[in-house]
């Protein structure tokens, strides 16, 4: 039997009101099933939100759920767009995303979500059902070894082999999940781990030797940088997604106000210091802007501040700020001296570590290397051509600028699309630009964006994305319409994969080998209100300008927006694969 929308309703009142189960207070001791274990440590540890999808073998915890539970649950329509909603829902609230699906193909589903969490160091717990203990190993119906196909992707895993120890297996992951470096971590709990019956203790204590991330940073390391940087004559900071996850954009703020250095941030660091000041360089990198890339190639003492010299930032590694010395700070000592070999190492939380180097360090006389970089500003700024009869991307991005004030929670999806949301909004908050930046995740953004909306609902958030990677996760349309989910996306159609026909043009003689979407493309608009999202076309500034009107406007479901854009518009500037970030290509008049 189907269950009718009011049935759905009221699982989901009773889901999202259900109050806490009666039972064991904080050290009292009491037996339950594992899957009330489950249900009740997710509780105490404060989880909100759980993405998921059921399947036999986490039936007895949906059968749970099906009771009450203090989170509210989202079906979510494929276990990848689950992980990539979870990790919206992280990145933009700075809580953990919580997932939880069946054995085998649920499990499986979740690879690419988990990799891209693992690589943009996402704090992140997912759950999987498993066959039975006994049966692992036998080739079960529905069996993967699922903590061995993601042990390289994910910052710990656990099998639960014992119903006593769930409970501290459960208050374990979300410790690491979210401490220290943050990441993703697999819990795997066979079926007889929920069915049977163990002890709940409400203790929450968690004791794991060995393990102690360093958060302070080492006073005399910071004393030098801080020499470093007052003595400077070309300093710069180079700030990374280390600043947006340890929440330390108002200290960063504080250091820069002070010293008056130059900064630039990565495609993960967008948001950690606010564009619209003076100090501001924008991002740096293989679509960074030009100035930011002749000031690190320039620069006397270079300051990284959560980043990790990923090759699209650094470029041609032995070209790479030759004219530097290095300080870096950062939570995860495996990092540190990794890709390039810095002078001043500080492992230490940024949040923790930048105070104390505000206070020491003094603002540096830097006059002619401010006048140095205003050149460059002014003689290579980044351009946005407009044509009154077709939407440029570029003008895409500043209108959808201009209308939000800069103040959306932005998401990015893969392609052209994201670099040019990257250059052309002014971002001023931090956790604000959501973007799969290690892994490259196609299909990343819909569906992130409808985490971080449920995440934070008092704010507005914008999915960029580009006709390819919509159609990766569309379906999680299904998701967010039945949740009202007011997620607003803008599809940059371009008819190709954009960022793939721009290698080919440039590096591949025009040889466009299977990346032209145009004629098997849905129509969008349709698309969107079969599931009962609204959905808008535009083809010229004018229409553009009218649509996101009526998009800002709807509050109660998701709205698609098909921008017809410019088909071939390239994006610039751009460093080839393989070369320095000085040998950048501004691109065609
Ligand atoms: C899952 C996945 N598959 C393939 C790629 C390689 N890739 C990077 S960008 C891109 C094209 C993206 O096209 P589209 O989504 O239309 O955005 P556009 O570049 O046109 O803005 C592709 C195929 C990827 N990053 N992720």
């Amino acid at each position: 039997m189907t269950p009718d929308v009011a049935t759905i309703e009221k699982e989901k009142q009773q889901n999202t009101n259900g109050a806490r189960p009666e039972g064991a207070q904080s050290g009292e001791t009491k037996e339950l099933t594992g899957a009330e274990i489950f249900v009740r440590t997710l509780e105490d540890v404060g989880v909100d939100t759980v993405f998921g999808y059921p399947g036999g073998a986490v039936l007895p915890i949906y059968d749970h759920l099906y009771q009450k539970s203090g989170f509210t649950h989202y079906l979510i329509r494929h276990e990848q767009g689950g992980t990539h909603a979870a990790d919206g829902y992280a990145r933009a609230t700075g809580k953990p995303g919580v997932v939880l699906v069946t054995s085998g193909p649920g499990g499986t589903n979740t690879v690419t979500g988990i990799a891209t969490a693992n690589m943009d160091s996402v704090p992140m717990v997912v759950f999987t059902g498993q066959v039975p203990s006994g049966m692992i190993g036998n080739d079960a119906f529905q069996e993967a070894d699922i903590i061995g196909i993601t042990r390289p992707i994910t910052k710990h895993s656990y099998l639960v082999k014992d119903v006593n120890e769930l409970e501290t297996v459960i208050h374990e992951a979300f410790h690491i999940a979210n401490s220290g470096r943050p990441g993703p971590v697999v819990v795997d709990l066979p079926k007889d781990m929920v069915k049977t019956t163990g002890t709940y203790r409400g203790s929450g204590k968690v004791k794991i030797p060995g393990y102690k991330p360093v958060t302070r940073g080492h006073h005399s390391q910071i004393a030098k940088a801080a020499k470093m940087l007052s003595e400077a004559e070309r300093p710069l900071i180079y700030a990374g997604g280390g600043v947006n996850l340890g929440d330390a954009a108002s200290e960063l703020t504080e250091l820069v106000e002070k010293t008056n250095i130059p900064i630039t941030t990565t495609l993960m660091g967008l948001g950690g210091f606010p564009e619209t000041r003076s100090q501001s360089l924008g991002m740096l990198g293989m679509h960074g802007t030009w100035y930011a890339n002749m000031a690190i190639t320039e620069c006397d003492v270079l300051l990284a501040v959560g980043a990790r010299f990923d090759d699209r930032v650094t470029g041609r590694l032995d070209g790479f700020s030759q004219k530097s010395k290095k300080i870096h700070i950062d939570i995860d000592p495996s990092c540190i001296s990794k890709n390039v070999e810095v002078e001043v190492p500080i492992v230490g939380n940024v949040k923790e570590v930048l105070p104390e180097l505000t206070r020491m360090a003094d603002a540096p006389q830097i006059d002619n290397w401010w006048s140095t970089i205003n050149q460059w500003k002014e003689e290579h700024p980044l351009k946005v051509p407009y044509s009154e009869d077709e939407i440029t991307p570029q003008y895409m991005i500043e209108k959808i600028s201009e209308v939000t004030r800069g103040e959306a929670l932005m998401v990015a999806d893969v392609g052209q699309h994201q670099m040019w949301l990257a250059q052309h909004y002014k971002f001023n908050h931090p956790r604000s630009m959501l973007s799969s930046g290690g892994l490259g995740t196609m299909g990343y953004g819909f569906p992130a964006a409808m985490g971080a909306a449920i995440g934070k609902p008092d704010r507005t958030v914008f999915c960029v994305t580009g006709d390819g990677g919509f159609q990766m996760t569309a379906f999680e349309l299904a998701t967010a319409v039945q949740y009202k989910v007011p997620v607003k996306v803008a599809i940059l159609n371009n008819g190709w994969l954009g960022m793939v026909r721009q290698w080919q043009e440039l590096f591949y003689e025009e040889r466009y080998a299977h990346t032209h979407l145009e004629s098997s493309n849905p129509d969008f608009v349709k698309l969107a209100e079969s599931y009962g999202a609204a959905g808008f076309r535009a083809k010229t500034p004018a229409e553009m300008e009218e649509v996101l009107e009526k998009a800002m406007e709807i509050n109660d479901r998701p709205v698609i927006m098909d921008f017809h854009v410019t088909k071939d518009e390239n994006c610039y500037p751009m460093v080839p694969a393989g070369a320095a970030l000085d040998e950048m290509v501004e691109g065609e008049e």
